[in-house]
């Protein structure tokens, strides 16, 4: 090519390119056949329903990336601000329906595929759950990118492709056996291999110091360098031509760097150095609040870390020629402090590399990062050993303590000769094996910090976070989360969605994106015709559940009962065991009273409990034990019949909560108050008219102001009533287990429920002043709630009229909502959005 023809050459090739796929049956057809034959090499003799999902993802990634990549030349040419969201987590949950959604072409290619011989529904059950992450924090990252991208902000996620994600939990002989989530095993179609976008990362080696003008830099040498590789999926914002990104990074070999091995003719031994760079993104950590301290975490940690900064600083840099703009352009959130080293990552860069003064480095990085904290418990917050960083990380420990230098500096200026708050607030805690304070170190970091619910957030500046809360007013703020309502309400609750659009009278197009409209339900909370239509809705997603059960765990249930739903991660702090020592209450009762009155005592139930347990977490496994082991003794007494029915749901995932939530008529979220940050299910339960027990802890707080107390039922100790009963127990009370609650420990021992022997150690415990979590404190307000709730059950005009205002005032809770305030607030960052492209005939 001459340089001319290379031009018209390139004009040709836009052209072409800049044809977006039409949403007429024969051009969604024609995409899928052509990935059919092209792609997949399948033809149309072996062609099943998973052949069918792979290319029917195939052509919708094509029309994403249309808007992906008009999204990221739209942002670069207008040099928009922009937002990165890092997080060890990103918990999204099946992608395909959710992609069809947003770009509204659900309806299109159902017809499309229809007319195939294919249903679009048995095409969704054909993909894996994609599982990178533990819970609430992982999935709330997923709703943000939602969120973010439907609003129009200019953000990528930043993250981790493992190849293994959350455990997948079988039950054996009611024990949790795990085995390994390799999800990637047939393939991803969402994602996009970056061949060309990777990174050096440096791990262990040495630092050489010198003075450059008084200013001290380093030099880090030596040590292992293994490759960054980005893979990225692409984000749809619904109701939007808006694509943003989610930027995943895998580990792989570095070829520069091992050739001295392979010339020292060791061989085998050079191809096993190899593989160990690609086990850094092997596995995600499976401990959901709690941290272990491994050294192989900090690996993955830094990792993605430092490639992450150095993509965002090549970007920056394609577009600008000063360091001045650079937090204006770039805003970094922390989620939790699991990627807190990005900060000192930059700072390195800017100092080492850039050669940048430490104040103009140090400012920088300051006005580019916020941090937010997702819980107080003393097992989840991260300090990692000054011996392992300063092995693994040289550099980032010697800037870490002149942070650390200068700010202690700064306490002792502004509170002379108060030396132990300058030790509570160091960054270092002291001791035999000195440890790096992450989330301190985060906080001096960044420029905002916030909690996750105004219970949570006022929490933090009473407590761990007081001295830094009274040093820098201001600089902690509340963010109360939020669930995107297009995969919570829309996607898992068709039949309700539709009831809405309806009777409000609105596309679902308009309240999906306006969650507050969702008042306008509260008229009809006693109208008769909503009220039937409603409650078909109710009936059909627990048929739905009632078979899904079936299949997963050969449980028959009725659906005349009320579903009673607790899923989440298992956790003493969650009080899954308050809950089945509840159920055996009820049996032991169901028991004691004679045939012909039980009908009038008991509203028959189905209890659901579902969660996984860390695989080290001891307590959390023997909970699981003893649920299934109480089902297996209930389900099976025939005396007991169709009136109390316990089933463990296996395996619980996005997937699966898409199907439970909402099939659920009640909800448990009855953690101890002041020790489940936020909750996130509380929100998707009462958006698909689930009525919520629980107590006022995290976002519960939030959903009683705005849904009123009376359309919950609530229950239990207050923070102030858990912290004098902790200090009782601390002073020897035992008197705290009544006759009722006795009577179920008994139970338990004297082996009803068959050999339950691994909850002894708990119940001992318990009884013995191990009674953290205030089991025995809240049980008796808890039989109390659940007795409000039997008698509630039985006036079902109120209880339809209790779940309908539920949902009617949950607009609060849409997780755009959330993220506006976060623009706002805390990143200063607005809306740019992509004009609509003009569809080339074809
Ligand atoms: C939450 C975690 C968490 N808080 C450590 N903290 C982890 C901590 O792998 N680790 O080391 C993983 C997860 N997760 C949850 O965040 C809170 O418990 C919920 O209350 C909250 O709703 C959620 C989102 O903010």
């Amino acid at each position: 090519f001459k340089y001319d023809e290379a031009k018209v050459g390139t004009e040709k090739l836009w052209e072409l390119m800049n044809s977006y796929i039409g949403s007429d049956k024969r051009s969604i057809q024609r995409s899928i056949v052509n990935h059919v034959e092209y792609t997949l090499a399948r033809s149309r003799f072996s062609f099943d329903d998973f052949g069918a999902y792979q290319a029917s993802a195939f052509s919708i990634r094509d029309r994403l990336i249309e808007s992906w990549n008009d999204t990221n030349e739209y942002f670069t040419t207008n040099d928009s601000k922009r937002v990165y969201y890092l997080s060890l987590e990103f918990l999204l949950g099946r992608l395909m329906q959710n992609a069809l959604v947003n770009i509204d072409v659900e309806e299109p290619y159902k017809d499309a595929l229809m007319d195939i011989g294919y249903k679009l529904e048995n095409l969704y059950e054909e993909e894996v759950d994609p599982a990178l992450g533990n819970g609430g924090l992982g999935r709330l990252a997923a709703c943000f990118l939602d969120s973010m991208a439907t609003l129009e902000i200019p953000n990528w996620g930043y993250g981790i492709r493992y190849d293994y994600g959350i455990f997948k939990q079988g039950i054996v002989d009611g024990y949790q056996v795990e085995s390994p989530d390799y999800w990637l095993s047939h393939g991803n179609p969402w994602e996009i291999e970056r061949q060309d976008v990777t990174y050096h990362v440096r791990f262990y080696g040495h630092v050489k110091k010198y003075n450059d003008g008084g200013v001290e830099r380093g030099v880090w040498e030596g040590g292992d360098v293994v490759v960054a590789q980005a893979y990225d999926t692409p984000i749809p914002g619904f109701n939007t031509f808006n694509c943003n990104n989610l930027r995943l990074w895998r580990s792989r070999p570095c070829n520069e760097f091992d050739f001295k091995q392979f010339n020292a003719g060791d061989y085998h031994g050079a191809i096993g150095e190899r593989q160990k760079a690609e086990y850094i993104t092997s596995v995600l950590y499976p401990n959901d609040s709690s941290e272990g301290g491994k050294e192989l975490r900090l690996k993955q940690q830094y990792f993605f870390c430092s490639a992450t900064i150095r993509d965002i600083i090549r970007r920056y840099k394609k577009t600008h020629s000063t360091w001045n703009f650079f937090h204006e352009k770039n805003q970094i959130q922390l989620n939790d402090t699991h990627p807190a080293i990005a900060s000192i990552e930059l700072l390195r860069i800017l100092i080492d590399e850039e050669k940048l003064p430490w104040d103009q480095a140090w400012g920088i990085m300051y006005k580019t990062f916020a941090y937010t904290n997702h819980t107080v418990l003393p097992e989840a917050l991260e300090k990692w050993s000054t011996k392992l960083i300063g092995n693994l990380l040289p550099r980032h420990l010697d800037l870490i303590y002149l942070i650390n230098f200068f700010f202690l500096e700064k306490v002792k200026q502004r509170y002379p000769g108060d030396n132990s708050r300058v030790s509570r607030m160091s960054l270092i805690e002291e001791g035999d094996d000195k440890k790096v304070r992450m989330a301190f170190l985060s906080i001096v970091c960044s420029h905002t910090v916030n909690g996750v619910a105004a219970l949570h957030s006022e929490l933090l500046k009473k407590t761990i976070f007081k001295d830094f809360d009274e040093m820098f007013p201001g600089k902690l703020q509340n963010k109360t989360n939020g669930v995107t309502p297009r995969r919570w309400i829309h996607c898992c609750n068709p039949g309700l969605s539709k009831l809405i659009s309806d009777t409000i009278m609105e596309e679902h197009t308009t309240w999906l994106t306006n969650l507050t409209s969702l008042r306008e339900l509260s008229a009809y909370s006693q109208d008769e015709d909503f009220i039937k239509r409603f409650v078909q809705v109710k009936s059909d997603n627990k048929l739905r559940l009632q078979k899904w059960v079936k299949e997963h765990t050969g449980i028959d249930i009725p659906t005349n009962a009320l579903y009673d739903v607790m899923v989440k991660r298992i956790h003493e702090y969650k009080r899954q065991f308050m809950n089945i020592l509840y159920v055996i209450h009820r049996y032991l009762q169901i028991k004691e009273t004679p045939q012909h009155e039980r009908a009038s005592k008991f509203v028959p139930r189905v209890v659901m409990i579902g969660g996984k347990a860390a695989p080290g977490y001891a307590n959390a496994k023997a909970i699981i034990k003893l649920i299934n082991s109480v089902a297996q003794k209930i389900n099976n007494d025939r005396d007991v019949g169709e009136l109390l029915k316990v089933v463990f749901l296996p395996n619980y995932c996005v997937s699966a909560a898409q199907i439970i939530i909402p099939a659920a008529e009640l909800s448990q979220h009855i953690s101890t108050a002041g020790t489940e940050a936020s909750g996130t299910s509380n929100m998707k339960f009462i958006m698909n008219g689930s009525i919520i027990i629980g107590t006022m802890d995290g976002a519960n707080v939030e959903i009683a102001e705005e849904i009123g107390a009376e359309n919950m039922f609530i229950f239990g100790a207050l923070v102030p009533e858990v912290d004098t009963f902790r200090k009782q127990l601390h002073d020897g009370r035992r008197d705290y287990i009544g006759s009722r609650l006795r009577k179920v420990f008994d139970a338990i021992r004297s082996g009803t429920f068959g050999d339950v022997s691994t909850i002894h150690g708990m119940l001992y415990s318990i009884e013995n002043g191990g009674d953290y979590y205030c089991v025995c404190l809240d049980y008796y307000p808890y039989l109390t709630a659940q007795e409000k709730v039997d008698e509630t059950y039985r006036d079902y005009p109120k209880w339809c009229k209790m779940s309908i205002e539920g949902i009617a005032k949950s607009g609060k809770f849409s997780s755009d909502r959330t993220i506006q305030e976060y623009c706002m607030d805390i990143w200063k960052v607005s809306a740019v959005s992509i004009p609509k492209p003009t569809t080339n005939p074809q």
